[in-house]
C-alpha cells in the first residue's frame, strides 16, 4: 500500500545543506533556472496582455493595500495580484525549491504576501538600498522573504538587483548606516543570471533596483512571503477568485491563507 503525504508537509529537503548554509550566511541564494525558455516567453506574453488591458490601473491593488502605502514607482511598471490573473502564475508560489528557500528563512509558518511584476524602464529603476521591513529584527526572527524570478537576462547594465551580502544580520538599516543609500555600496553584488533563473533573498538583507541603462525593459516577478502572523501586502482573501480557489488545491490555499 502506498501512503501519499497529507498536509501539512514541508519542502526543506528540496535544498542541500550547502544551499541552506549559503542562504543563512549571505542572505540570498541562486536557485538556478527553474523556468524553461518557452515558459519565460509565455509568461512575458501574458504580462504584456495584462499591461495592455489594465493600462493606467496596472498595479492598483498594490497602491490600495493597507500594508505599506506604495505610491506608483516612477520608472517601473508594476502589476499586482498575479495569483488571480492566470494559471501560468501558480508556479511562482508553489515551486518546492522556492518554498524550501522561504521555509529556510521564515520557518514553517509562512504565507504568500504578494505576487507582483516589476520592470525597470530604460534609463530608470534605481532604488535606494533598503530592507522590506520597518526596522531591524533580531537575527533569525525574520518576518519577510522574497524570491525574484528573472524574465530577462539580468546583466551589469539593465537594472539588475543589487544586494549587500550578510547585511540581514547587522543591526542597522541602510538609511542609518549610509550618507546616501542611493549610492553604490562597496560590498554590494549584483544578481546576474539568465532569464528563467530564480533567486531567494532574505528581505532583511540590504537590496534595491539599479538603473536600467539599456533601451529595453528589465522584467521580473517578485513572489514575496511573510511569516504567518503578519498581514499580507495583498489581502489574498479579499482578491481570491472562485476559479483560483478551485484550481490550486489544499496546499495552494494554505500558502495563500485563504
Ligand atoms: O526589482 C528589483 O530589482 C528590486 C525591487 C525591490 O527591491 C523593491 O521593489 O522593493
Amino acid at each position: 500500500m502506498v501512503f501519499l503525504p497529507v498536509w501539512p508537509y514541508f519542502d526543506i529537503d528540496m535544498l542541500t545543506k550547502q544551499e541552506i548554509d549559503f542562504l543563512d550566511t549571505y542572505g540570498y541564494l541562486d536557485l538556478g533556472q527553474l523556468l524553461t525558455a518557452d515558459q519565460v516567453d509565455q509568461i512575458n506574453d501574458r504580462i504584456a496582455e495584462l499591461m495592455q488591458s489594465e493600462g493606467e490601473n496596472a498595479g492598483a491593488e498594490l497602491a490600495a493595500s493597507n500594508y505599506i502605502r506604495h505610491p506608483k514607482e516612477e520608472g517601473a511598471d508594476r502589476l499586482a495580484d498575479l495569483v488571480n490573473k492566470g494559471q501560468i502564475f501558480d508556479i511562482f508560489y508553489t515551486h518546492p525549491r522556492v518554498l524550501a528557500g522561504i521555509e529556510a528563512v521564515l520557518g514553517q509558518a509562512y504565507k504568500l504576501s504578494s505576487l507582483n511584476y516589476r520592470a525597470a524602464k530604460p534609463g530608470k529603476g534605481l532604488q535606494k538600498l533598503h530592507v522590506d521591513w520597518k526596522n531591524t529584527v533580531v537575527s533569525g526572527s525574520y518576518k519577510v522573504c522574497n524570491s525574484i524570478w528573472l524574465l530577462d537576462d539580468f546583466t551589469e547594465h539593465n537594472g539588475s538587483t543589487r544586494i549587500v551580502p550578510k547585511t540581514h544580520t547587522v543591526n542597522i538599516l541602510p538609511d542609518e548606516a549610509m550618507a546616501d543609500p542611493n549610492e553604490k555600496h562597496p560590498d554590494e553584488i549584483r544578481i546576474l543570471a539568465p532569464a528563467g533563473s530564480v533567486f531567494i533573498f532574505n528581505s532583511h538583507v540590504w537590496h534595491g533596483g539599479t538603473t536600467n541603462q539599456t533601451d529595453r525593459d528589465r522584467r521580473s516577478i517578485h513572489s514575496y512571503f511573510c511569516s504567518r502572523e503578519q498581514p499580507q501586502q495583498i489581502d489574498q482573501k479579499k482578491y481570491i477568485t472562485k476559479e483560483t480557489m478551485d484550481r490550486i488545491g489544499e496546499k495552494g490555499r494554505h500558502i495563500l491563507a485563504v
